[in-house]
């Protein structure tokens, strides 16, 4: 580790000094007496704001000055780039706010049956860009910030990335609450206003990742909008003393209470004024200050109980191991799940409606297991404070909850230690005892649990033990994937072959216990507004004006596409789509030029591999492959060099502690392969730091090809491949995930393909286990890899044994069993990139075929087959 971080290696965009500057082409009015008269905020709200037909470009120029002189307490004549975004932001937000708010009264009146999405991460990225293109206002705006002397694109870049999530996952909530607004679903978002989002991610010289807090909310969001009135009180730890015999109510009293308070951002949706909620949860101590304590000259304990207080939504957690069996993190879920199921049994309450039609009324999505304890939470709510009986209780919680599960990689199923949950959530634990215990003749019986399992599968001890809600163990864990399978109405995965993984392996016994109607799949989707409209803007234009359709309405429509397809054959059309794939790549070369201070050769064929390390998702068979072909590019005469194909390779990903090494060794390879005299035209390499939503913007629509090359069944289902391909990237991937899925819409000719299929995995592993072949048998050209990494080719061998040993040894990952079949993928790959006319073909059939991925489709899956849910499209009635 080293302490000296030199920028220009690192890549942190180094800041430019603040350029003070006068907002220009504004001129105010006068009065009779010639005194300047500014714009005041009622004479800045737009009159009609249905796409922002009305708000023409003085409009919007008065509005950002009027935000610069009072919101901001700015001059005008006193701006820098963050001040005008802000401005600018805030003018937008006004925008919104018109929309959001008929948008709510008209659900209200309406009443339909609304659907909320818990997670525990949504990672939104930026807001700016996409509100614009969702309104239809960006071509006013960017004119107007002309006319302030300013420039869009660079307010655009002032904007920090929301990054309150880990990945995928969080990432597909964003795209969902994009979808649900733009299908004018009444949906609502739920999650946690973290103080600071997923770590910042520096790289040493010498390659070691270094991690620094993500202060996101240092400069003020102006896309949120605080509820200060909207809180609950949120009890933790304390007794639970029961009421009554059996199973009936409980008084949970005493322990510490921490008060929640809601601060709302607003969705809008593309090309409609339905302006959905995501309604984010901020603990703070219920008192200022704990009195008690400070009037007994306990000044420091008063202090400490409001600390953890405000600890809870202080961080998001990584999603590695460290997560697991840490009290902040249980109290962080359940602080959220509590508060979220207050505020949607309040809603519902206003309706004036029996409990009994809760269900009705109320769809909740668990996003994987995070929000499970609403399970319990909504037990302990109907039977203690509803004063239902226990039978009827459970009828309405699994007539109300849905089940994502997002992985069946057993070290990531959430478990908590039972001492744990009986210590911070003393009453739920007994609900969940009493889950696992309830036998009885009525309906709940029939049902679940255990002595109903008995009942099915008499004398099978060891299926018992598999469901149970609780396993055995030193402590005993509640087991949250079972609590989630048998407290939901319907479960799904996220890919056809996830979905049958689920249903054959994780929750196979539920299968069998439930039928298989309770199980289904929604293979996951990807909104192209800010995949498509908003990171690549020229493809998006050359798209509509070749289908001659108006790009809102193939962006709500994503099959339309599907007629690019006959232009493949138009050699003109070929040629704009590769200039556009060409620009792109200048694009993300000046980006990490300006950033990293390094210059990408741009006429080479762009290799991306972009997501969180991990030993499943492969990155070490990535960067071998790469070492591979830089030994045969040394090992070729200069004039047989010239005939290959130049490559550059891209690596971006935050990573666990495990997985440090393997950024170290790319970031290592690279520094000898960039340098080396021989070789560097044809092959180059680039570990880019701190990935982020906003540079995944910059970097896929640059992309020729990008890998996606997990352990087959080991990734869920993956959404970085459909946002590649919906921007005319090839893929390079095993039969996994949603790999498969887009083969099957975009024809497999045009998706390289490699490894081992999913049957054949846990039949490698026994081999390993039992039959281990030395690698230099198994896989030579691995094993001279390998040599080369310990021999010190990269630096210090020492550093990389571990590493390299787990794969000498036959990795439970199956690197060395896929090596020489990856090998050969990438070499078919080269081969058809030197036709390329055939590859634009492949490009732009890809591309065409996408429709199936749209989030849109996901969003109606999901409101059809599980939730019940209809459209309520404002205005419209
Ligand atoms: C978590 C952990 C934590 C412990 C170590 C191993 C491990 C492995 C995976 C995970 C991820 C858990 C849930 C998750 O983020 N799943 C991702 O969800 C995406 C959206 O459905 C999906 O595209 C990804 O394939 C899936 O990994």
């Amino acid at each position: 580790m080293t302490s000296v971080i030199d920028p220009k290696t690192i890549g942190k965009p180094v800041r430019q000094r603040r350029h003070i500057r006068t907002l220009t082409g504004y001129t105010p009015e006068t009065d009779a007496s010639g005194k300047e008269k500014w714009p005041r905020g009622d004479e800045t709200v737009w009159k009609t704001n249905m796409r922002g037909v009305d708000a023409d470009v003085g409009d919007i120029t008065k509005s950002v000055v009027n935000h610069v002189q009072t919101s901001l307490a700015r001059q005008a004549y006193n701006l820098d780039n963050l001040g005008a975004y802000q401005a600018a932001a805030l003018s937008v937000r006004d925008n919104m706010l018109v929309n959001w708010n008929e948008t709510q009264l008209h659900y209200t009146r309406k009443a339909p049956k609304r659907a909320y999405y818990l997670s525990l991460e949504f990672l939104m990225g930026r807001t700016l860009d996409n509100a614009l293109l969702n309104l239809d206002l960006k071509s006013q705006y960017k004119d107007g910030i002309n006319q302030l002397g300013f420039s869009l694109e660079d307010l655009l870049e002032e904007e920090r990335d929301a990054a309150l999530g880990n990945g995928g996952l969080g990432r597909l909530a964003a795209c969902y609450l994009d979808s649900s607004a733009s299908q004018d679903l009444p949906v609502w978002g739920y999650g946690l206003r973290y103080k600071y989002g997923i770590f910042q991610q520096l790289i040493s010289p010498e390659g070691n990742q270094l991690e620094a807090p993500d202060p996101w909310l240092d400069n003020q969001n102006p896309w949120e909008l605080p509820r200060i009135d909207v809180n609950y009180e949120v009890r933790f730890y304390g007794q639970s003393e029961r009421l009554s015999e059996g199973h009936g109510r409980a008084l949970w009293t005493g322990g510490q209470e921490v008060l929640a308070v809601a601060y709302d951002v607003m969705i809008p949706g593309c090309n409609t004024r339905n302006t959905n909620n995501l309604r984010l949860w901020e603990s703070k101590p219920k008192r200022g200050f704990d009195l008690n304590s400070f009037n007994a000259g306990n000044y420091e304990g008063a202090v400490e109980s409001s600390n953890s207080a405000a600890a809870i939504t202080s961080v998001l957690y990584p999603n590695d191991h460290t997560t697991f069996g840490k009290e902040l993190r249980l109290k962080q879920q359940y602080f959220w799940t509590a508060a979220s199921l207050a505020d949607i049994i309040r809603r519902f309450k206003n309706l004036g409606k029996s409990i009994n039609e809760f269900p009705d009324y109320v769809a909740i999505q668990l996003n994987d297991t995070h929000p499970t304890l609403a399970i319990p939470e909504l037990m302990r709510i109907l039977i203690d404070e509803e004063d239902l009986d226990w039978n009827f209780a459970w009828q309405i919680v699994t007539n109300v909850f849905f089940f994502t599960n997002h992985t069946v990689l057993p070290e990531a199923l959430e478990k908590w230690p039972v001492p744990l949950m009986e210590h911070i959530l003393p009453r739920h634990m007994q609900i969940i005892y009493d889950i696992k215990a309830v036998s009885n003749t009525n309906t709940f019986a029939a049902r679940i649990f255990l002595q109903a399992v008995e009942k099915k599968f008499p004398g099978d001890r060891e299926r018992l033990a598999r469901m149970s809600l609780i396993e055995e163990g030193f402590p005993k864990q509640v087991r949250m994937a079972n609590l989630a399978c048998i407290g939901s109405r319907r479960i799904n995965g996220v890919a056809e072959l996830h979905s049958k993984l689920v249903q054959t392996t994780i929750l196979k016994d539920f299968v069998e216990f439930f039928g298989v109607s309770k199980f289904g799949n929604v293979t996951n989707g990807i909104t192209p507004r800010r995949w498509l409209d908003q990171c690549n803007p020229e493809l998006s234009k050359l798209i509509s004006s070749t289908l001659k359709i108006d790009k809102s309405v193939w962006l709500k429509d994503l099959y339309k596409l599907k007629d690019l397809v006959k232009y493949a054959a138009d050699k003109g059309f070929r040629a704009e789509w590769a200039a556009i794939k060409q620009r792109n790549k200048e694009r993300l070369a000046h980006h990490i030029e300006t950033t990293l201070g390094f210059t990408v050769n741009t006429n080479a064929m762009f290799d991306v591999q972009i997501k969180r390390l991990h030993e499943y998702k492969r990155q070490t068979l990535n960067i071998l492959g790469v070492i591979h072909r830089y030994l045969e590019l040394k090992a070729l005469t200069p004039a047989l060099r010239k005939k290959v194909n130049p490559k550059v390779v891209f690596f971006a990903g935050k990573a666990a502690p495990a997985f440090f090494k393997t950024i170290r060794l790319i970031v290592n390879v690279a520094r000898v392969i960039n340098a080396d005299p021989e070789t560097k035209d044809y092959l180059s390499l680039y570990f880019l730091p701190d990935y982020s939503v906003s540079l995944a913007e910059v970097l896929i629509p640059a992309s020729d090809i990008s890998q996606h090359i997990s352990t087959a069944g080991t990734e869920a289902s993956g959404t970085s491949n459909m946002k590649f391909c919906l921007n005319g990237g090839l893929l390079v991937g095993t039969v996994d995930g949603a790999n498969i899925e887009i083969a099957e819409e975009v024809g497999e000719e045009n998706v390289f393909f490699f490894g081992h299929l999913t049957p054949a995995v846990e039949d490698l592993r026994y081999q390993h286990m039992y039959h281990p072949v030395p690698v230099d048998e198994a896989c030579p050209p691995l094993a001279n890899v390998l040599n080369q990494i310990s021999g010190g080719l990269f630096g210090d061998g020492g550093v990389y044994e571990p590493l390299v040993n787990t794969i000498r040894q036959g990795d439970y990952y199956l690197v060395t069993d896929d090596f020489d079949s990856y090998i050969r993928a990438l070499a078919m790959v080269d081969e058809a990139y030197l036709d390329r006319d055939e590859w634009v073909k492949k490009s732009i059939c890809t591309t065409a075929n996408m429709g199936k991925f749209s989030s849109d489709r996901a969003i109606m899956d999901y409101a059809q087959e599980y939730w019940n849910l209809e459209p309520i499209p404002v205005g419209k009635d």
